[in-house]
């Protein structure tokens, strides 16, 4: 006999501006998953976050009917292309889903650094952080292959989801820092990208408008600066 069973709900605990939140919607929306979204106040944290993220506390966070939440954004991205059907987000060659690993790895690590250090620090400290940020661009640049719209190739894959933050976010931060780390002159193919993605159909659904998220983010320089000065502290 069919199963009458209802394929389990899927909710996403998200927050207005994160550029982590996106990274899980944007993956449903690639893979046709229909979800609610839950608006966290992250001035207020609710006990549904708090249980399904018990060690970090912080957003995103899918749910998956009755199962624990699933955390961290590069994870719920894997988990939604395990999980459902539709578009494959990774790449099928094991070498290049390496490759793809790393390269949001060095996003999250290294290049999330640098361009801390570049837009909430001063003086010299700043501009070294800079110079750095504008390497590691150069390195997610050469990434792309010619000829090629997205990392992924023709459609948008995980790579380009993970680097999401690139297409849309460092504007955000640029102009509250009042700082300039990505321009045509210095990365032509990587803003030509971004422009790609930002403008595809399905993200537009689901990118936050620019100038909001500014104007959620920028009263919380303060703390970006506090953030980086314990970071500079500490190496
Ligand atoms: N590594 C995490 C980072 C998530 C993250 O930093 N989320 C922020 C919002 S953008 C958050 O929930 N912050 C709340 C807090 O730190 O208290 C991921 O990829 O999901």
């Amino acid at each position: 006999m069919m199963s009458q069973e209802q394929p389990a709900a899927v909710k996403l605990i998200g927050w207005f501006g994160s550029p982590y939140a996106h990274r899980a919607e944007v993956a449903l929306r690639l893979k046709g998953v229909p979800y609610d979204l839950i608006m966290e106040d992250l001035s207020n944290k609710s006990d549904l976050l708090l249980k399904h993220n018990p060690v970090h506390h912080k957003v995103p966070v899918l749910l998956h009917g009755d199962r624990p939440g699933i955390c961290e954004s590069l994870l719920i991205i894997e988990y939604v292309d395990e999980v459902f059907d539709g578009p494959p987000l990774l790449p099928s060659d094991p070498l290049a889903r390496a490759a793809a690993r790393f390269w949001a790895s060095f996003m999250d690590k290294e290049f999330s650094e640098s361009m801390w250090m570049a837009l909430w620090t001063d003086g010299e400290a700043r501009a070294a952080a800079a110079r750095e940020t504008k390497a590691n661009l150069t390195l997610i640049e050469g990434q792309l292959t010619e000829g090629k719209r997205f990392f992924g190739g023709d459609t948008i894959g995980y790579l380009d989801i993970a680097l999401s933050g690139i297409a849309h976010w460092i504007g955000v931060f640029e102009e509250i820092a009042g700082v300039r780390l990505l321009t045509e002159e210095e990365h032509p193919a990587l803003c030509r990208w971004a422009k790609e993605y930002a403008g595809d159909e399905t993200v537009r659904q689901c990118l936050p408008d620019k100038d909001r998220v500014v104007a959620v983010l920028a009263p919380r320089k303060e703390l970006y600066v506090s953030i980086a000065k314990a970071m500079t502290a500490q190496n």
